[in-house]
């Protein structure tokens, strides 16, 4: 047993970045300000008198944080991570050590509560976002340049003053937490992200963390915000990804990812080992905006029907050449590769797979099951393995045509080297 297991078997979450920038939407006084909205008090250099005035009108009556973990259930998510502290250092919590929370708005419910009690009553494991380094709000914290001078800030009273008291108290005011995500550490002190993770631990011991805790202390590999790795890892990683620009609710912007895009990303992150952290951004009201959950219900059908093909997968082996006509995802334990078909074969009605070197059992169409015909062949003289598949017309899916592909053992590719 590996503290990651339940991670890597994870493969889908839900990240959520939620906070008094939800107000703004990514605005201020008229203006419509680039890059996140939760980045809205830096970009816009908000003085905090002025920010700190959005705590008077959060009050978000349409937040049912029930309702939220079970739509990420039925979109076929395994995992949930809330921002329970941003940059802006707002709570989304109940806290002793700050005024700067949730308790002290209209609102006055700690959204972290709300939402640990439905994960642990829905079987969801539950997440916690906290910005370490960065806190705008706080005379010590790093990043707010605006309201006070940065010659005179001494990180060690926020970190002891804040940070540590604070993630305490997230683990152990609300039962079980399965990981903390830390963000943005730049030139955080490694004795300090050392002490951050001790304090982690020493609260609950299975608790895991993220890769920005910095210098590697974190448990799993971070993958760069909406990247894919060329290959695949062998480690436990995962990318965090946007459906529009920006993380924090932005009004104007409602470019969302397709269905399409949204399960192609996933495919190849799970082909590659990793795992799908996507995010959504509830608004003022506290409503996940339309837009995403429409992407994200589409998404979960898929899921319910070809689940099998990314959940409790493992990476799949790199390939000497680059496929064309989609990607690959593989179960060990099932001995299975899947091929997720993105490029119908309409013309040529075959896939060529070249330099699987591990001899075939059955191949099979994912959505009815039924057997496909196929062919296997080694030339000696060019070193060469092709298998092919026969992809009849009418098998062709609206996003990804999955086949599964039993093999005889483990999978093992040509390397390029042999070659
Ligand atoms: C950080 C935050 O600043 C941002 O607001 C959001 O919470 C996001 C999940 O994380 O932004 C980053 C951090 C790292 C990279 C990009 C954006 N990166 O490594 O590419």
């Amino acid at each position: 047993m590996e503290r990651t297991d339940w991670f890597r078997a994870a493969t889908y979450g839900l990240f959520i970045h939620w906070g008094l920038y939800a107000i703004p939407g990514g605005e201020w006084r008229g203006e419509a300000i680039p890059c996140g909205s939760e980045w809205i008090m830096k970009n816009a250099r908000i003085p905090l008198a002025e920010y700190r005035r959005l705590a008077e009108r959060f009050c978000p009556a349409q937040f049912d944080a029930r309702a939220l973990v079970r739509a990420a259930k039925r979109w076929g998510m395994r995992y949930l991570c809330v921002t329970a502290k941003h940059h802006d250092g707002f709570a989304m919590f109940d806290t002793a050590v700050s005024d700067w929370s949730v308790m002290h708005t209209p609102y006055g419910r700690d959204v972290v509560r709300d939402l640990a009690n439905a994960c642990a009553e829905e079987g969801m494991p539950f997440c916690v976002y906290y910005s370490q380094m960065q806190d705008w709000e706080d005379p010590n914290g790093h990043g707010n340049d605006w309201d006070y001078d940065p010659t005179k800030k001494d990180f060690r009273t926020y970190f002891y003053g804040k940070v540590l008291p604070q993630v305490r108290e997230l683990l152990t005011n609300y039962g079980r937490i399965a990981m903390i995500w830390f963000d943005t550490p730049y030139d955080m002190p490694q004795a300090l992200c050392r002490e951050l993770r001790e304090t982690v631990l020493a609260c609950q011991p299975d608790c895991l963390i993220n890769g920005r805790i910095g210098y590697g202390l974190g448990d799993y590999a971070q993958a760069a915000d909406n990247s894919i790795p060329t290959l695949a890892r062998q480690c436990a990683w995962e990318t965090p990804m946007t459906l529009n620009s920006s993380w924090g609710y932005m009004k104007r912007d409602t470019a969302y990812r397709s269905p399409e895009e949204v399960i192609d990303r996933l495919v190849q992150i799970a082909g590659k080992g990793g795992n799908l952290l996507l995010n959504v951004g509830p608004d003022a009201d506290g409503c996940v905006p339309a837009g995403e959950t429409e992407v994200l219900e589409r998404v979960g059908e898929w899921l319910a029907r070809f689940g099998e093909s990314v959940f409790d997968t493992a990476a799949a082996p790199d390939m000497p050449y680059l496929i064309r006509w989609g990607h690959l995802t593989y179960c060990p334990s099932r001995r299975c590769l899947y091929f997720h078909v993105r490029e119908y074969p309409t013309i040529a009605q075959r896939v060529l797979l070249t330099g699987l070197r591990t001899p075939v059992r059955a191949v099979t169409l994912l959505s009815d099951g039924r057997a496909l015909k196929w062919s296997q062949s080694y030339e000696p003289a060019r070193n060469e393995h092709r298998f092919y598949v026969f992809l009849p017309p009418e098998c062709a899916e609206e996003f990804d045509t999955v086949i599964a592909v039993e093999l005889e053992g483990e999978a093992l590719a040509q390397s390029l080297d042999e070659l």
